[in-house]
């Protein structure tokens, strides 16, 4: 194996899924682990992957998960040389990077500088408009007066799509077909962002009608090279939350795909990234592509490509970091046949989508040929309510697109969940609709097709188990002497040790 003596031991500073998933790749490459979790974690699968695991505080992630100096000192007790922040929490706060460095850490994860520059939108938009990056037309910075912003609407025409500059989610965020609506709009879009945000500032871009999201994934290392891994389609949402992704996406061509994944790299360099990053556009009917944001960390959806490129990501991300120039150019790289990624979250597709945590009575995945399930949460575990209510990400690899579906359509035929309601319907909607089959959709699916009612109106299965919850419910009631859960820090105050099992 090539060398990555600097790194030795990983805190993984995240849970669920992503945990696991990290803890995978460092136990691969004979890397001991370090698990974080909160009091309602203390059972958690992620918690017994590790190595060694250590209790950071109560459930409230701002008191746990996002409560840097208890994770800083998990690391200084544990003898951690490395933090990886997996997604959302602390991934992409670049005064916890800059932390992590003060303390002799090794962030798995870009630069701080790099963190700050795409986190400020407009500096980001200035930056890419700078590097030659295509932008939808409009206003590079903020717009604060109503007159001027009204005039640069009419300048760019109409439609236009009033956005906040601290972004994300689609909040704060206001379509406008006509002029006379564009002050009301635009006074609504900065309230709407000041009370998200505390930022009221925001930007005004042309409106592209129907476009589809599609993200390039990046790579660089500190040695100056800069690849792309090609792209994922993520046009598929609901609440501006991805459920579908896959890769390739079916519109590009092999010029477009060039032309994009250019312009990727030219975004990653201009702000001197080093490390996993994704570079995210919107892509009109005509492909023409527009920057919208660059996320700086691991994204949920990166099996896919890990799927139709072959290359394990987070090793990637690990080897970087340990100062290992990449071992491959863009040129050495090509597409395998082709992935999908259905995320099965504890939530209702009947009710909006609605959250649905609470304990996971029966969770058997699918597993077979070309199949791929990476899950934060156990049969008999519990899908809790003060984090993301996701439960698993189901992949499905194919020699191309209408395999991966047949495949995606087999193995959510075969997952076995009780106790909740989940996205699983909805996907087997979205698998078997015309529009998804045919590769003929927008970021729209879900407003322009779903129809609850077009779900199976019954689950059999899911009856049964409902009815079995009441009865274990019941039951658990009727305890009293059931013993309290102990914490798996022990008394002494020295972290629960896992013997390792790997084979150096
Ligand atoms: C747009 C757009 C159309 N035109 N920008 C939504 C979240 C935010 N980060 C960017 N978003 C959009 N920006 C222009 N100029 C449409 C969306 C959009 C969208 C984008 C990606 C995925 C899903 C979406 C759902 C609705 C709107």
């Amino acid at each position: 194996m090539t060398d990555s003596s600097s790194i030795d031991t990983v805190l993984v500073a995240n849970r669920g899924e992503i945990a696991m998933r990290i803890m995978r790749t460092c136990q691969e490459l004979g890397l001991r682990t370090v698990a974080v979790y909160s009091t309602p974690d203390r059972r958690a699968p992620h918690v017994r992957l590790a190595d060694e695991a250590y209790h950071i505080g109560p459930a409230a992630a701002s008191e746990s998960y996002l409560d840097m100096q208890a994770l800083l000192d998990v690391a200084a007790r544990s003898g951690a040389d490395a933090v990886h922040p997996g997604y959302g929490f602390l991934s992409e706060n670049a005064d916890f990077a800059e932390a992590c460095a003060d303390a002799n850490l090794t962030f798995i994860g870009p630069p701080p500088d790099a963190i700050r520059a795409m986190g400020d939108k407009t500096a980001a938009r200035t930056l890419m408009k700078e590097a030659g990056v295509p932008m939808a037309p409009g206003t590079p910075n903020a717009v604060e007066h109503v007159e001027t912003a009204a005039e640069k609407a009419g300048e760019i025409g109409y439609p236009v799509l009033i956005k906040a500059a601290a972004g994300g989610g689609g909040k704060g965020m206001r379509i406008v077909h006509e002029p006379e609506n564009f002050a009301r709009a635009m006074e609504m879009a900065q309230s709407e962002a000041q009370n998200a945000f505390g930022d009221g500032r925001v930007f005004v871009e042309k409106y592209i009608d129907q476009p589809r999201h599609i993200e390039f994934q990046i790579l660089a290392d500190a040695h100056g090279n800069t690849i792309h891994l090609f792209e994922r389609e993520c046009s598929i949402q609901r609440r501006h939350q991805k459920v579908i992704e896959e890769a390739p996406s079916s519109i590009l061509t092999p010029e477009k795909r060039a032309e994009m994944g250019e312009a990727a790299v030219a975004a990653a360099q201009a702000c001197g990234y080093v490390n996993a990053g994704t570079v995210e556009f919107l892509v009109d009917a005509e492909l023409n592509f527009y920057f919208m944001e660059m996320n700086t960390r691991l994204q949920v959806e990166h099996p896919v490509t890990e799927a139709i490129t072959g290359i394990d990501l987070v090793a990637e991300q690990i080897r970087v970091a340990a100062g290992e120039p990449l071992g491959y150019a863009q040129d050495d790289l090509s597409i395998d046949g082709h992935a999908i990624e259905c995320r099965v979250y504890a939530e209702n597709p009947t009710e909006n989508f609605l959250p649905d945590p609470g304990p996971l009575l029966r969770h058997a995945a699918p597993s077979g040929v070309g199949v791929r399930v990476d899950a934060g949460v156990e049969e008999g575990g519990e899908v809790l309510i003060h984090y993301d209510p996701m439960i698993s990400k189901l992949v499905t690899w194919g020699s191309d697109r209408d395999h991966a579906i047949r495949r995606m359509r087999r193995a959510l035929h075969e997952y076995e969940i009780a106790g909740m309601h989940t996205t699983i319907p909805f996907c087997q909607f979205a698998m078997q609709h015309e529009a998804f089959c045919s590769g003929q959709f927008s970021t729209h699916f879900v407003d322009t097709y779903f129809d609850p009612k077009a779900l199976h109106p019954s689950n059999a299965t899911f009856d049964l188990y409902a009815a079995l919850a009441a009865v274990s419910e019941a039951h658990a009631r009727s305890e009293t002497d059931t013993p309290e859960l102990t914490d798996t820090t022990p008394s002494n105050g020295r972290p629960w040790r896992r013997r390792r099992r790997h084979i150096r």
